[in-house]
């Protein structure tokens, strides 16, 4: 159980004013110290990770954060530590002590409605105090639940979760699939993965094993071979695979030995999806063809690792562009959660996969480049773009 990746837990950001009880709340949900509680104000100075299970729903993660009211809502560096938190919750609970309620509270509020983040407002040290019928007659106008705890001794903690299984937003009991639409019960995929020194020991990495786990649960088969064994792979099957899904890094090595009639893509076009918004991708990378030289574009991994020699994000998509362009082009990378708000210097985003992200995180990224116009694009799909086999890698997710 507790190793369901983070980034398909369901992510529960708890935010609120410095001593209200965010962390006595979190041990309390979590029924363990996972978070140290203390009546000195700003004891929590980094956001806390706890995964659990909760019951009927699966993983989740819950996210205790440390209060900012010191210093404003906005700026400085345990604020932004916090503000990053808002990106990939997918439900938020704003801790609140009932006779402290003013406009930070409201400010946390709508920076989550703003997101369409599901809130739940607590009211906890209800031992102590409790709102007033005013500010929970607004509420309730305005549809937020509000449950009232003591966290200390566990009151209102059942109350709590049944406020949030009932809060869980649609988008993520429906998030979409990896690959099962593309292939039938039964039917058969072929996984490419190249085994070169971009490839971890002893393991195959996170896109590579979700897919596969995509394809059991869907009823489907796969074989898996590195690109030299393609050909001869394809040639002992009786029948064609549904799909044959490579690493980018293979694509047109395997688009050579993939018959024209047999649907390819890779995996990272399968995360556009999974994890983004693959209209939205597929618009920002027509914009490749606007770049000129001097342009300024942005490169997001969302794992953390040290570069390698050739490494994808580092090496090989700057140097796919910079031919594709005819030109030097600056970039920046930024990596793991890292990602700015101001986006303006930018003429094209390249996002990675992003199976370390959350989708909600994801697409608060797609969501920040909407605002600033500036078109974003993945990984797959740039190289796609670059080789010149976009069409032929995008044609499976047609009409689909
Ligand atoms: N009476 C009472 N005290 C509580 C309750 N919940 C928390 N406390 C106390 O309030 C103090 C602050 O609790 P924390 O959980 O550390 O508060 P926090 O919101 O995480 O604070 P920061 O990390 O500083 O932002 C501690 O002394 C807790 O024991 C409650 O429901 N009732
Ligand atoms: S986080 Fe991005 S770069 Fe890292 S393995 Fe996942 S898709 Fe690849
Ligand atoms: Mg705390």
């Amino acid at each position: 159980m507790q190793s369901t990746p983070k980034s398909n837990r369901l992510q529960i950001g708890i935010f609120g004013r410095r001593n209200v009880g965010k962390s006595a709340l979190m041990n309390a949900l979590t029924r363990q110290q996972v978070s140290i509680v203390s009546d000195v104000a700003g004891t929590t100075t980094d956001p806390v990770e706890k995964p659990m299970e909760l019951l009927p729903l699966g993983p989740v993660l819950f996210i205790d954060t440390a209060g900012v009211d010191d210093e404003g809502f906005l700026g400085g560096q345990r604020i932004e530590r916090t503000r990053k938190i808002f990106e990939r919750a997918d439900i938020g609970i704003v801790v609140s002590e009932g006779h402290n309620w003013n406009k930070y509270e409201d400010d946390l509020l709508a920076e989550l409605q703003k997101r369409s983040i599901p809130a739940i407002v607590v009211f906890n040290k209800s031992d102590l105090t409790s709102p007033d019928e005013k500010l929970l007659k607004r509420l309730q106008d305005c549809k937020i639940s509000t449950v009232n705890t003591v966290a200390t001794n566990g009151a209102g903690i059942l109350d709590l979760r049944t406020a949030l299984i009932a809060a869980v937003p649609v988008e993520y009991l429906d998030a979409p699939t990896i690959i099962g639409d593309l292939v039938k019960s039964g039917e058969l995929a072929v996984l490419v993965v190249p085994i070169d020194k971009e490839a971890p020991k002893g393991r195959l990495i996170l896109p590579q094993v979700q897919t596969i786990r995509d394809l059991l649960d869907s009823d489907a088969g796969c074989i898996v071979v590195k690109e030299r064994e393609l050909r001869a792979a394809l040639n002992n099957l009786k029948k064609p695979p549904a799909v044959v899904v490579t690493d980018s890094q293979a694509f047109l090595k395997v688009a050579a030995d993939t018959p024209d009639d047999v649907p390819m893509t890779s995996f990272s076009i399968l995360f556009a999806r999974y994890k983004g918004d693959l209209t939205e991708y597929i618009a920002g990378t027509r914009a490749i063809d606007r770049l000129k030289p001097g342009d300024n574009v942005l490169i997001a991994e969302a794992c953390t690792h040290h570069p390698i020699a050739d490494d994808i994000g580092r090496v090989k998509i700057p140097r796919w562009l910079t031919q594709y362009v005819g030109g030097q082009l600056n970039f920046t990378h930024y990596q793991g959660h890292d990602f700015p708000q101001d986006l303006s210097r930018y003429q094209l985003v390249i996002q990675c996969g992003s199976c370390m992200l959350n989708r909600r995180e994801a697409l608060s990224r797609i969501w920040y480049c909407k605002q600033a116009g500036v078109p974003v694009t993945n990984y797959g799909l740039t190289i796609a773009w670059t080789l010149g086999i976009f069409e032929r890698a995008t044609a499976p997710f047609i009409n689909k």
